[in-house]
């Protein structure tokens, strides 16, 4: 098989070398996520290349995408990846292919009902008063905040705001939803991390904590906000990007396909109602995707027209 790709490359030049390398998608801990590199990955399938899913957590993919060994990653989120995202793209080591139509926001989040136990909320100082409300019997009177595995100084924010919780972080998504079905099917206060778009709100109803106002400097110059030594004495930002990442190497053996995937848009409806297909329909992420690959056939196929791989009839 790789013989015969070099005698390729060879005979009809550099666009077809990209044909022996795999196209390296990366799979990482949450729904919307997962469906999107599957939608990609059958996309590329059906266009001629070969794809690899690669299972990896976000805090591996930077050093990955910066060495060329993954190739794509199709969720990056402002709330929880900009600092990295921000410091690899400075350096020129990753590829920004763009943002999509969707205004993302991610931070601490309850149900509606917790409210009621916990007067003042969503304004975060609400949390300084009833924290013990959200204790468990391991927490020693302190509140309990359920975080997922995405990097974001918890802790810090924790500190710098004076609040008396500790943070308990789970493994991925799914472990999530399992705490916070568990405390609305006994409605018990809990504190989840959460985002938009998500599939959660339209089966739970719920809101964000409104800590005090993102700002850049929040998360590098003390002095900035409500504690003036310490940094992250602030939320994540209301409305945050989504975008599209890759490897340099991708761009260059893959520049059609890099062209057409920075053109590639969601809604925020859209990805809300992928990831409920996943959650609530219970399809694995790959069902989900070849459904949708299947059912907007059109869209797909326009967006990537030129980048149909075809061999020459004489090397059949
Ligand atoms: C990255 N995430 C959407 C899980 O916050």
């Amino acid at each position: 098989m790789k013989k015969r790709l070099i005698a390729f490359t060879m005979l009809v030049g550099s666009h077809f070398s990209a044909l022996s390398e795999p196209i390296r998608v990366v799979v990482n801990d949450w729904s919307s996520q997962r469906i999107l590199a599957n939608i990609a990955s059958q996309i590329f399938i059906r266009l001629g290349y070969e794809v690899e899913l690669i299972n990896i957590t976000v805090d591996v993919q930077w050093y990955l995408l910066k060495t060329n060994r993954v190739d794509l990653q199709l969720e990056v989120w402002e709330g929880t990846m900009e600092d990295k995202y921000a410091q690899l793209h400075k350096a020129g080591e990753i590829i920004d292919l763009g943002n999509y139509s969707v205004v993302t926001r991610e931070d601490w989040w309850y149900p509606l009902y917790v409210k009621s136990l916990c007067p003042g909320l969503p304004d975060w100082k609400a949390l300084k008063q009833c924290y013990g409300v959200f204790a468990s019997p391991s927490s020693r009177g302190r509140g309990v905040y359920i975080a997922g595995p995405w990097e974001k100084p918890e802790r810090a924010r924790i500190k710098a705001l004076e609040l008396n919780f500790i943070v308990e972080q789970v493994d991925d998504d799914s472990a999530l939803w399992v705490r916070l079905k568990r405390a609305v099917e006994q409605r018990r206060p809990v504190l989840i991390f959460n985002w938009t778009p998500n599939w959660v709100g339209a089966v739970y109803p719920g809101e964000f904590v409104e800590f005090p106002e993102h700002a850049l400097e929040c998360e590098t110059d003390p002095t900035w906000g409500a504690n003036s030594r310490l940094e992250y004495d602030c939320g994540n930002p209301k409305s945050g990007w989504l975008k599209k990442v890759s490897s340099r190497r991708f761009v260059k053996l893959f520049p059609c396909l890099a062209k057409s995937i920075s053109s590639f848009d969601l809604t925020n409806e859209e990805i809300e109602q992928l990831s409920a297909q996943v959650n609530r329909e219970r399809l694995s992420p790959k069902q989900v995707a070849q459904r949708w690959v299947k059912d907007h056939r059109t869209r797909w196929e326009q967006l990537f027209s030129e980048c149909k791989v075809t061999l020459p009839t004489s090397s059949r």
